[in-house]
């Protein structure tokens, strides 16, 4: 656990201060459950390839038995992978700030699994698929090594219930994750490269807004600096739970 010595103490006060907090999670958030991350280069059989390569209708189309694997297996890791402080710290964030919006890139279900309730997944689920020609959502399919699942009511080739680069994501969830960063007054930006678009551009539409921004993140490089963006370098694991009880110390 980390401990508050490494929380300003404005940071901390901010924290407290706070009326409205949206959170945005990206891979870093998950990567202390030894979820890799997509900057992690991609291990073993899947070292040739990078995410942009297998997360796109193009590469389903080119080889939906390729694409289905990468996502099987990631699908195994997160079984195995268990919620960490993380996680659980925004759980507790949720029930202790009345306006708290969690908002996750994060397809790997582990915000829900530590207790978070409203989570806009706006990247989608590994644990759901749709029909490629419906677009019926199921959240149980057959599937094995050697074929990819199809749609049980149409018999249509089924895909991944994510959304993959040049796609749109879910109007609704983008929605709501729009509003919550315009009506926020502090934005947490945790665990993300904050690169991929639109999620990228949200706490921006926060400072726009008005809010301030806690970066919590290993490496500082690429994220953006300036008045009112507080920038926490660490493992969000340490961090999180650290800054709680810095805002909050244990009665
Ligand atoms: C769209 C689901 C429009 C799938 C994902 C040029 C060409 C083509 C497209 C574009 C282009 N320029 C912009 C675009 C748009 C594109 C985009 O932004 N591309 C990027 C690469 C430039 N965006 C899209 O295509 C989006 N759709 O724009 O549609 C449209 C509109 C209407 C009609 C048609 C089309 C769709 C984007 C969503 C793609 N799907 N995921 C799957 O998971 O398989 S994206 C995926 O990658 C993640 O969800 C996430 O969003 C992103 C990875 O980012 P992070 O989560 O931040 O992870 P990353 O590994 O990058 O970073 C981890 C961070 O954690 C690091 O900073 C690291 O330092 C830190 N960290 C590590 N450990 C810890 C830690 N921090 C704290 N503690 C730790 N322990």
């Amino acid at each position: 656990m980390g401990t508050t010595a490494a929380i300003p103490p404005e940071v901390a006060a901010r924290l407290r201060g706070a009326r409205s907090i949206t959170a945005l999670t990206g891979a870093g958030v998950s990567a202390e459950s030894g979820i890799p991350t997509f900057r992690d280069a991609l291990t073993g059989l899947w070292a040739r390839y990078r995410p942009e390569e297998l997360a796109t209708p193009e590469a389903f189309a080119r080889n939906p038995s390729l694409v289905w694997g990468w996502y099987r297996m990631r699908r195994e890791v997160v079984a195995r992978a268990v919620p960490n402080p993380a996680h659980r710290a925004l759980a507790s964030l949720e029930a202790q700030v009345p306006r708290f919006t969690l908002v996750t890139q994060n397809v790997d279900g582990l915000h829900r699994r530590a207790g978070s309730e409203r989570v806009i997944e706006l990247h989608g689920s590994l644990a759901r698929a749709r029909c490629s020609r419906e677009g019926t959502v199921l959240e149980l399919w057959d599937e094995t090594e050697s074929e990819t699942p199809s749609c049980p009511a149409c018999g249509a080739l089924l895909r991944p219930d994510v959304v993959w680069f040049g796609e749109p994501l879910p109007g609704e969830a983008l929605r709501a994750a729009e509003i919550a960063a315009r009506n926020c007054d502090l934005f947490l930006s945790i665990g993300t490269s904050n690169l991929v678009e639109p999620a990228a551009s949200l706490p921006w539409r926060a400072v726009a807004a008005g809010a301030e921004v806690i970066v919590i993140n290993v490496e500082m490089d690429g994220q953006r600096a300036g008045s009112g963006i507080y920038h926490l370098v660490g493992r969000a694991g340490e961090l999180l739970p650290a800054l709680i009880e810095a805002a909050w110390p244990a009665r």
